[in-house]
């Protein structure tokens, strides 16, 4: 399996959590297709070498003051590092690229996020070719392939048209359209704008999807896009061990504790790393997740928490739930914990990364999107291959406990899981040889060395 074919590949992820997951995992899967792999990094949010000791290693200055770094302003934080980081990129592809460098294996090929919108520019000057890979799912892309349309006729959005179906994309609701706060007005269009250029004009887009989950979309991103395609999605499941690429310690004490939980009993909770909640909010989800008398696992990760002392004054209640039926961690090995057999539902922001890691487990969805492409995928989730439910009627204990039950009590939530069961099926099968997710691999393969 391992023998090298004698190419490298240059890999650069955008420096967030849901970015680097699915970079470093496509860098595992095509290392094990014989390519030497560098992970080329900023050193904002920088990956940990030691998890990865296939791979070499290279960090660009990109010169971010993490104390000006607004992260809750994620749009005006990439369009930055899309200034910041173009000279240092660029030097540093231009030595790795020179005989001098001293690579024993001569780079064939960038694979980029495609959020880096500068990356496609510098390839050219330098002659390589530069792949993109897509975080996000397909469907998502599409809409922003209509993002005009859908700006001239729903923006800016209003409270009363949040429930309207979006005509030319149906089901999706007007409040589904993927929305981002920043403090430049208009960023997150001309980011997308970017994104479809970018996109454009490279030799190729991957996405951590497959062909049976997102058809026909992904046919109709093959006609307005006319670039190849190569979904190869669930990623995770190409590769047989298990290595972290999280930023953050992962608690493993989880494991055990839901070792001792009945089977299909648990709801885990998780809103990614991104989405921050407030110290209402916070106290909402605690109590909605006593009032459910259901065992709980629940992420609670340093940032996402305005008050790191909101435990310590949660109500006597919360803290009953805690002895046994609870437990809290700041972060979990989520992909094992969505494999474990004691959990029953998965409580998500709908993240890309953590939507296919549940429907490869075949794991029911309690959808609460928070912003960007989360409310398209809770869609897809709830009314499209119907494995989840929405969290309608907001963030409310009784609400939340009677979801919680809906998913894991009653014969709705069996009637869902079966259907989670069956799309789970779908997902092993196109990762198996002669699956799309495996042709789409080898055709990604082919398609890196032909351009030699
Ligand atoms: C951004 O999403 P997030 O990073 O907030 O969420 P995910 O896409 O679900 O990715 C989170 C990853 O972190 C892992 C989890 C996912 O691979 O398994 N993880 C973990 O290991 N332990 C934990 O306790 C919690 C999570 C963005 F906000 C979204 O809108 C995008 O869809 C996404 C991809 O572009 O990036």
């Amino acid at each position: 399996m391992n023998q090298r074919n004698n190419h490298r590949l240059i890999l650069f992820p955008l420096p967030f959590q849901g970015h680097i997951n699915p970079m470093l995992l496509l860098g595992r899967i095509l290392y094990a297709r014989g390519f030497s792999i560098t992970i080329l990094h900023t050193n904002f949010n920088a990956p940990d070498p030691s998890s990865h000791p296939h791979f070499a290693f290279r960090s660009i200055a990109d010169g971010l003051d993490q104390s000006k770094a607004s992260k809750s302003d994620i749009p005006g934080l990439i369009s930055l590092l899309n200034t910041l980081c173009v000279s240092p990129f660029e030097e540093c592809l231009r030595e790795m690229m020179s005989l001098q460098s001293g690579e024993a294996v001569p780079v064939a090929c960038l694979i980029s996020d495609s959020l880096f919108s500068f990356t496609c520019g510098v390839a050219e000057r330098l002659k390589v070719r530069a792949l993109m890979l897509r975080t996000g799912c397909a469907t998502c892309l599409y809409l922003y392939t209509i993002c005009p349309v859908l700006k001239e006729k729903y923006f800016p959005i209003h409270g009363s048209r949040l429930q309207e179906t979006v005509k030319e994309f149906p089901p999706l609701l007007v409040r589904d359209i993927p929305a981002m706060d920043s403090q430049e007005p208009g960023l997150l269009f001309r980011l997308v704008d970017d994104l479809i250029k970018t996109i454009k004009s490279s030799p190729g887009v991957i996405f951590n999807t497959f062909e049976e989950l997102e058809q026909p979309v992904i046919a109709s991103l093959r006609e307005v896009l006319s670039v190849p395609l190569f979904p190869i999605g669930p990623s995770h499941k190409f590769c047989v061990t298990s290595s972290s690429s999280s930023l953050l310690a992962e608690d493993r004490s989880c494991i055990s504790w839901l070792d001792e939980q009945p089977p299909k009993s648990v709801i885990y909770v998780s809103f990614g790393s991104v989405a921050a909640m407030s110290e209402a909010e916070i106290l909402e989800i605690a109590l909605g997740l006593a009032c459910s008398e259901q065992p709980f696992l629940w992420v609670v990760r340093p940032g996402s928490v305005c008050d790191p002392e909101w435990l310590e004054k949660s109500p006597s209640r919360f803290l009953e739930a805690l002895e046994g039926r609870g437990k809290i961690v700041k972060w979990a090995p989520q992909k094992e914990v969505l494999a474990h057999p004691a959990v029953g539902a998965f409580w998500t922001h709908n993240g890309w990364n953590s939507t296919v890691e549940s429907i490869s487990e075949g794991v029911p969805m309690l959808c609460m999107p928070c912003f960007a492409d989360q409310g398209v995928n809770a869609r897809y989730v709830s009314d499209v291959w119907r494995i989840g439910v929405n969290l309608n009627g907001g963030l409310e204990r009784e609400n939340i406990a009677r979801a919680i039950k809906r998913l894991l009590v009653e014969r709705e939530g069996e009637e869902i899981r079966e259907r989670a069961l069956v799309l789970k099926e779908k997902a092993s099968a196109c990762v198996r040889q002669g699956g799309s997710s495996y042709q789409a691999l080898d055709a990604l393969v082919s398609h890196i060395l032909s351009s030699e």
